[in-house]
């Protein structure tokens, strides 16, 4: 969940810091690391004073002495938290082979149907609708699928005494013992992302503190059970706080007229429905521009990709994750989920000039020509590189590891 923008481009699962590198959504979800403790006396030493801090900010000792002496460090924790994004994706990569996949919607429809009784009963209490609420959940633990199994105090501990943006980490830490301290869950049931987001929809501690709720009444706000009902009500809790409009749609997809000047693209441009009509602004596939109040522009591909009208809603999606991507990923799904089609805009090629089926075309090819790109995504991720490389240094071309149009049409020569 939101708060920290992550350092990758595209963005995923909000609250968690963890989008970029698998964790929440994303990219392609290689097994976790070897989340396992490591002996480390400084960590140790950290612990103590952290104690005593913890100890005056109002845990009790019988709750953090058990909690503490179960806390490891955990150095793959540590290497996540460093690691750039090595790559970036497109808007289409984003939206058709992250976000909305044809896997994703299809779990999502069934979820849907799954839980409508409960859904039903989340939008009556909160007003969010069961669309949004699922596409939420897709987007943030694939329908709850992956919640995430790190130990979450030893990785907030570990996380604060690493000290890269240890304060926010140590009230990350002590919202964490605060919950254990209540009595909503244990210390060693508090798993999520090595970030510290937890549970179907991804709470990071101090969210959960003040957005979490018991919606099924039995004293606990359980967003970790394999029921997602309080995890589902509570992120609809969260959107109805953030201002959450019921009835109103995020956004739509739209046609630009001919010409149109894209200085006035951007959220920072607000126009009535019937402004942007005027102005020549078309819903795509035809109807009304629905008038959900200040509306903007966006143009997340670039000028000359898919367009989008946004609203208010859009905004309230962004204050769970803020990122463009996420909450188009997020308002896209719901749409599809209400049976709604696929964004009809023209995805833009990537730096190199390819679409993502130009790049998987390139990873199939290479594979075939004895290049194992170790799978076929679209993703040019190390493996597509090194395999890159390896056929450039065989065709004595040079070597670059890099993909382009050049080297595709090569490859589809069979040369
Ligand atoms: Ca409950």
């Amino acid at each position: 969940m939101y708060l920290t923008r992550r350092v990758c481009v595209f963005g995923l699962s909000a609250l968690s810091l963890s989008a970029c590198m698998g964790g929440g959504v994303g990219m392609s979800t290689r097994p976790a690391a070897q989340m396992r403790p490591q002996p480390n006396p400084a960590f140790d030493a950290w612990k103590t004073r952290f104690r005593s801090r913890a100890v005056a900010a109002g845990i009790r000792p019988e709750v953090l002495d058990p909690a503490l002496r179960g806390a490891g460090f955990l150095p793959d924790v540590v290497a996540r938290d460093r690691r750039q994004a090595e790559f970036t994706r497109t808007f289409e990569d984003y939206i058709t082979a992250i976000a909305v996949t044809d896997e994703r919607l299809a779990a999502g429809r069934a979820a849907m149907a799954r839980h409508a009784g409960t859904l039903r009963a989340i939008e009556a209490r909160y007003g969010v609708d069961a669309a949004t609420v699922t596409a939420i959940w897709g987007l943030e633990s694939r329908y709850g699928a992956e919640r995430g199994d790190v130990p979450v105090i030893s990785a907030l501990a570990t996380l604060a005494f690493d000290g890269r943006r240890g304060a926010f980490f140590e009230s990350q830490l002590l919202a964490a013992l605060r919950i254990v301290q209540r009595g909503d869950t244990t210390a060693a049931n508090m798993r999520g992302s090595w970030a510290g987001a937890m549970g179907h929809t991804q709470f990071i501690p101090t969210t959960y503190q003040d957005y979490a709720v018991d919606f099924t009444g039995n004293g606990r706000r359980d967003i970790w059970a394999d029921d997602p009902s309080d995890a589902l009500a509570s992120a609809a809790n969260y959107l109805a706080r953030m201002g959450w409009q019921q009835g109103q749609a995020w956004g739509l997809e739209v046609r630009l007229p001919e010409g149109f000047n894209t200085g006035l693209a951007g959220r920072g441009t607000t126009r009535s429905a019937s402004q942007w009509a005027a102005m020549g602004v078309a819903r795509m596939g035809g109807g009304a521009l629905a008038d959900h109040g200040p509306a903007s522009v966006i143009l997340p591909d670039g000028p000359r990709g898919p367009a989008f009208v946004v609203y208010r809603n859009f905004s309230v999606i962004l204050r769970y994750n803020n990122s463009e991507f996420y909450a188009i990923g997020v308002g896209h799904l719901a749409d599809r989920l209400r049976g709604g089609g696929p964004i009809r805009g023209n995805f833009q090629p990537d730096r190199h000039g390819l679409r993502l089926a130009d790049r998987a075309e390139m990873q199939r090819l290479l594979t075939r020509a004895g290049f194992d790109t170790q799978g076929v995504d679209g993703v040019i991720g190390p493996n597509s590189q090194t395999a890159i490389e390896a056929y450039q240094r065989a065709r004595g071309l040079q070597v670059t590891g890099q993909p382009s149009t050049a080297l595709l049409e090569q490859l589809r020569r069979g040369a």
